[in-house]
């Protein structure tokens, strides 16, 4: 007799991780069943309006139903080829991705620490074969606070102890400077800078924005010093600062930037290198590559993604809801913010710490029926998907209210 496998309640289903799923998450005692739009609903059938949005890979809330379509469509026809051999949706992708961005050439990835790691690799070899860096002496700078992955090159440059600790030994070449600070990063660079790898807005250091004239400084600094300029816009780009990129609030185009997170319109994952055609023309058969990079269906739902960014929708409705988050959040301070930074539709709010941890404020506001995640300490992010309506925000801005009012 077959058994019917009773569908197991949220508790059992937390308990049946624990033994067999590893501990590198420490995840908010909800689990979800089912989204549409900026809702999800749990197995118990609660609902949530999802205010942090998969860290921004879902821009166009959940399973919008023109990449659902574009997704659907493709998996009828063509999921993967390898690079072995071209695919249909590959030149359309890139075509339309290079003209979203102001810039030449793509480099399909997947994730988006492999386009980070990707952008380390070109830069060094763009050094070498274009700049005259001598073999083996690239160095490049990041900012301090930075957050760019998990890899463990990545995490050679991370200032996180916690990223860090007990992954070592380390990749060498990189150099640290504090964030927003021209005059440090001028000294940083010097001959052997093949790159300068910054976030336009950090955001794992809790939606950290620079002074206005940082990005053009950078810009400004790199073009003198002969070295790239490479943006990673894996979180703060398409769409979520209100712009199509965080660069765009300052009118700069870098020589490189890094894309993912809602790339992949939060259906599979895709991540591009995007750069002038100088840089990404180092690149010869064989030297790089990926199995599932450029896959016709992350190309089709890449595609659908652009499309949608195409039309400045997103980017208008961010800019115009941003307006809300930041009167609500401006409203709340001295009644349990003590601070906050935001651009468009992200936010890093920090919190009376005497109301609580950002993971005690984010337990209270789910069990509120809001969604968010703690960064460090007493800052919790908010990054709604860009489709978000004005009601919705609000009504999450007032809970957020009622729940420091309660204490937090
Ligand atoms: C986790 C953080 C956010 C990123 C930027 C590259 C990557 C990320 C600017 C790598 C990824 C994710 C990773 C995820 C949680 C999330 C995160 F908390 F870790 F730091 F968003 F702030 N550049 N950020 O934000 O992209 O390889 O993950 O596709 O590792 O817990 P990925």
């Amino acid at each position: 007799m077959t058994t019917v496998a009773r569908t197991r309640s949220s508790a059992e289903l937390i308990g049946a991780e624990e033994p067999v799923l590893a501990h590198n998450y420490h995840p908010l005692p909800v689990v979800v069943a089912r989204a549409e739009g900026a809702w999800v609903e749990d197995v118990e059938g609660r609902r949530y309006l999802d205010m942090l949005a998969g860290y921004s890979a879902l821009n166009f809330g959940h399973r919008h139903p023109a990449l659902i379509e574009a997704a659907h469509r493709q998996l009828d026809r063509l999921t993967l080829t390898s690079r072995a051999f071209h695919n249909d949706r590959l030149a359309g992708f890139a075509e339309r991705l290079a003209a979203l961005t102001g810039l030449d050439m793509v480099l399909p990835m997947n994730t988006g620490a492999e386009a980070v790691e990707s952008a380390v690799k070109v830069a060094r070899k763009w050094a070498y074969d274009v700049k005259g860096v001598p073999d083996g002496r690239a160095t490049i700078v990041v900012a301090a606070d930075n957050f760019h992955g998990r890899t463990t090159t990545i995490v050679s440059f991370s200032t996180d102890e916690t990223a860090r600790a007990g992954f070592g030994p380390f990749t060498p070449g990189f150099r640290v400077v504090p964030y927003n600070d021209l005059a440090a990063l001028e000294a940083a660079v010097d001959d052997t800078t093949a790159a300068v790898l910054i976030e336009p807005i950090q955001g794992e250091a809790g939606v950290n924005i620079p002074d206005d004239g940082y990005l053009a400084g950078v810009r400004d600094l790199t073009r003198r010093a002969g070295c790239l300029f490479v943006a990673d816009e894996i979180q703060s780009g398409l769409g979520r600062t209100g712009h199509t990129l965080a660069v765009d609030h300052e009118s700069v185009v870098p020589d490189v930037v890094l894309l993912g997170k809602a790339l992949g319109g939060g259906i599979v994952p895709v991540s591009a290198v995007v750069a002038r055609r100088e840089v990404l023309g180092v690149l010869h058969p064989g030297e790089h590559g990926s199995t599932f990079g450029g896959n016709p269906l992350a190309a089709a739902v890449g595609t659908a993604v652009v499309e949608l960014l195409e039309t400045g929708e997103f980017q208008r409705r961010a800019a115009e809801l941003g307006v809300v988050l930041r009167g609500g959040l401006q409203a709340l301070v001295g009644k349990g913010v003590v601070g906050f930074r935001s651009r468009g539709l992200w936010a890093g709010v920090d919190v009376d710490p005497a109301l609580g941890t950002g993971r005690e404020v984010s337990e209270r506001l789910m069990r509120e029926g809001i969604l968010v995640k703690d960064t460090h300490g007493s800052t919790i992010r908010l990054a709604p998907p860009l489709t978000v309506r004005g009601e919705e925000l609000r009504e999450a801005l007032e809970t957020l209210g009622k729940v420091l009012g309660q204490g937090g």
